[in-house]
């Protein structure tokens, strides 16, 4: 009888030592937004599962798309936004969802799953992750010392009026390099609908942009982070998340850099990030337990505490810091919300002609 429990003892711990060899050969390739989760994020979830994760980022959804049309990607979770999702589906570059792998689905956000299942009905194919606004990052004392104590902080003249923004090409100002989320402002600045399509409306857009053009440092999505934190530029157009990490990491520097963001009066865009399997992932399986493991509140209110995005998880918000919470600028309160526009899906042709319209801003001529 001992003997024969020695052996079980033996044999469960051979077992035991075969499934973590097992549990370790599982892998997961990732590709997300950069700056977009928290440090540790990746690690717990390894940690707590045994798959390893092979972590990518990109900075654009031009980027993504290229690589999901191009196909075998090698990724098995991508974060394409909202407004390239119809298309993308269409496209037959995700696979739907297994709902009855994902348990934790029931601490998503009701109201937001069912906005986005405008691109995607009944939420087969993604749910959100991330969302934000794209608005005005800009360091305090220098755009005072440029501009003095009335610079329009909170408007887009700070950065579509030329000579506004003439004054501030000595301190730096940069613009994200997303012709689908920026040509919108400027619509949406010269009293045109932000989603509009129509091609004399988006000359004009480019129009405004060329005159602007001078003023302006570079285009790129995620430099500016660290830029403005610096203090090496003074005014970036970008993403609500990322300037607030500028903020947290020009304060942990203590460089005496003070960073503000705004959402100016004007109106600006949000956007909706979604998590989604391309249809041809290879490690399906392990995608649906990392996509389970983002949906659990304490793991989802952890990220939104690091990259100061809001999340998709309604179960998550009462574990989100209350200083995030209730800073507007952060989660958008009802007034805020009221000045807030979308992006609707892009159909291709238009997609075309605002990237051609954007070399051209870019190349300033
Ligand atoms: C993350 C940027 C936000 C993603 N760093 C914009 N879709």
């Amino acid at each position: 009888m001992k003997i024969f429990g020695k052996t079980l003892l033996a044999l469960s711990l051979a077992g035991a030592v075969i499934s973590t060899a097992q549990a370790s050969d599982k892998v997961l390739h990732v590709y997300n937004w950069s700056d977009y989760i928290a440090p540790d994020t990746v690690e717990n979830f390894t940690k707590e599962t045994g798959i390893k994760v092979v972590y990518d980022v990109f900075d654009s959804n031009e980027t993504l798309e290229a690589k999901l049309l191009a196909g075998s990607s090698g990724y098995d979770i991508v974060v394409p936004s909202n407004n390239f999702l119809a298309k993308q589906i269409k496209a037959k570059v995700y696979q739907p969802l297994e709902r009855s792998k994902l348990p934790n689905w029931k601490n998503l956000d009701t109201s937001l799953l069912k906005a986005v299942s405008v691109s995607d009905p009944d939420n087969q194919y993604a749910f959100p992750y991330m969302w934000g606004t794209i608005g005005i990052g800009y360091n305090v004392d220098k755009v005072k010392a440029a501009l003095g104590e009335d610079a329009p902080v909170n408007s887009w003249d700070l950065v579509f009026n030329p000579e506004t923004v003439a004054k501030l090409k000595g301190c730096g100002v940069t613009f994200l390099d997303s012709p689908t989320e920026i040509l919108p402002a400027a619509l949406n600045y010269l009293g045109f609908k932000p989603d509009s399509t129509d091609k004399a409306e988006l000359k004009q857009a480019e129009a405004l942009f060329l005159k602007v053009r001078p003023s302006i440092s570079y285009f790129h999505s995620s430099k500016y982070i660290g830029d403005l934190a610096n203090g090496n530029i003074c005014v970036a157009i970008g993403y609500s998340g990322d300037l607030y990490q500028s903020k947290s990491r020009a304060e942990e520097a203590k460089n005496g850099v003070n960073i503000s963001y705004s959402i100016p009066k004007e109106g600006a865009g949000s956007f909706f990030d979604m998590l989604a399997i391309p249809a041809d992932a290879k490690n399906v399986e392990e995608a649906h337990i990392f996509l389970n493991y983002l949906m659990k509140p304490e793991v989802m209110a952890s990220i939104t505490n690091f990259v100061q995005f809001p999340n998709g998880n309604a179960a998550a918000t009462p574990l989100v810091d209350d200083v995030l919470r209730n800073d507007p600028g952060v989660y958008p309160d009802a007034e805020t919300m009221a000045k807030i526009y979308t992006f609707p899906d892009l159909p291709s042709n238009v997609q075309r002609t605002m990237t051609r319209s954007w070399t051209t801003i870019k190349s300033g001529r």
